[in-house]
């Protein structure tokens, strides 16, 4: 199942799994979601340059690769923010004495078995809520923790640009926002979402941000642009999700993956080039698209920061940063803020 995708899926909330013997709850989401998904994709079609939604990259087969994208040797940033969790999930369980962790992208949630982990260790942590576009994945993780941990498990597909005010408000809560994945969002995107999650949260509650840094451009080609054409794959693997689902015919294999560093912006940017000229009807859309031989398809920005950079960005959406870490090398940035009034 592609990301909540199918419409009657949408409508029903699932009952909690009892087998589990712990809360194992998935809140759906209503079908506007799959609406105001469409018209937002049929928009960047026509757009001049085309653009989609990497919202696309996660179906379940997306979800694997993107697993596999973060153990390739040239993609560093699950590993760095991996070693800042190992060396100072403590520090967080410490700080913010919180009872509820939320995990706003939450996929597999590996790393954060780490800070799970540690709040646990820490005497305080009730509940585990995630959250999350991709059901599927969102629910096996689910499950596993809440079996692996005992803990409390509710978690709740939905979309981060709409459906942040559906995270249930329970105990004293850290959501934690990490991989970098807030570098997916444009800046508009970005600071609707951080004014959202602002408007969301009490004054007693805290943010845990993790934001790749910027770098030498090689090195950040290269974590887009692997040897083993592993992130070729998850690339043209959103047009595929985008066949499959819209009733689309976009010659996937006529599409070359494109990685390329926008120094002006600060963001990677991925495409797919059409090596042909190719005529794609997207029934679901009831849209015919032209794309030209050559032409590119935007499919993804991953955007790379500064540790001053998003503190400011932090301040101006009413978040304080109380701490934050960096990796030996210096090459990814956590940061724990909290709401000021
Ligand atoms: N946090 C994990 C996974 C990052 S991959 C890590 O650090 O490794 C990005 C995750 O965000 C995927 O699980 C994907 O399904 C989810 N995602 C992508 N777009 C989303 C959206 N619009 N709303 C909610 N989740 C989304
Ligand atoms: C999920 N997100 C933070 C990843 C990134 O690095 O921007 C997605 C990704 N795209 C290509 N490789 C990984």
């Amino acid at each position: 199942m592609t990301p909540a995708l199918d419409k009657r899926r949408l409508l029903r909330a699932s009952p909690p799994d009892k087998r589990l013997g712990r809360c194992v709850q998935v809140h759906l989401d209503a079908a506007d979601w799959a609406a105001a998904r469409d018209a937002e994709t049929a928009a960047g079609l026509t757009a001049t340059p085309k653009v989609l939604s990497p919202v696309w990259f996660y179906d379940e087969r997306g979800s694997d690769l993107f697993d596999e994208i973060t153990r390739l040797e040239e993609y560093y940033p699950t590993r760095a923010e991996r070693a800042i969790l190992a060396a100072h999930s403590g520090d967080i369980a410490r700080l913010t004495g919180a009872s509820t962790l939320v995990e706003l992208g939450s996929g597999t949630s590996d790393k954060t078995r780490l800070l799970i982990e540690a709040m646990l260790a820490a005497g305080h942590l009730d509940r585990f809520v995630p959250f999350d576009v991709s059901e599927e994945t969102l629910r096996a993780a689910a499950s596993s923790l809440a079996v692996e941990y005992g803990i409390s498990v509710r978690a709740v597909v939905g979309d981060f640009h709409r459906h942040l005010g559906r995270i249930p408000r329970v105990g004293r809560r850290v959501i934690a926002f990490l991989g970098g994945t807030i570098g997916n969002f444009d800046p508009a995107q970005r600071q609707g979402f951080l004014g959202d999650l602002r408007g969301s949260m009490g004054d007693e509650e805290w943010f845990l941000l993790g934001a790749d840094l910027v770098k030498e451009p090689a090195r950040l080609v290269a974590a887009y642009d692997d040897a083993r054409g592993v992130t070729a794959e998850f690339n043209r693997n959103a047009l595929r999700v985008l066949n499959r689902e819209l009733e689309a015919d976009f010659d996937v294999d006529a599409l070359e993956h494109v990685a390329r560093w926008n120094a002006t912006e600060s963001w990677i940017e991925m495409w797919l080039r059409s090596s042909r000229g190719q005529r794609v009807r997207v029934g679901g859309l009831d849209l015919n698209v032209d794309i030209a031989e050559g032409e590119e398809i935007r499919t993804e920005i991953s955007a790379k920061f500064t540790t001053r950079g998003i503190a400011d960005e932090l301040q101006r959406s009413g978040f304080a940063v109380e701490a934050s870490w960096t990796d030996p090398a210096g090459d990814f940035l956590l940061v724990l803020a909290r709401p000021y009034r």
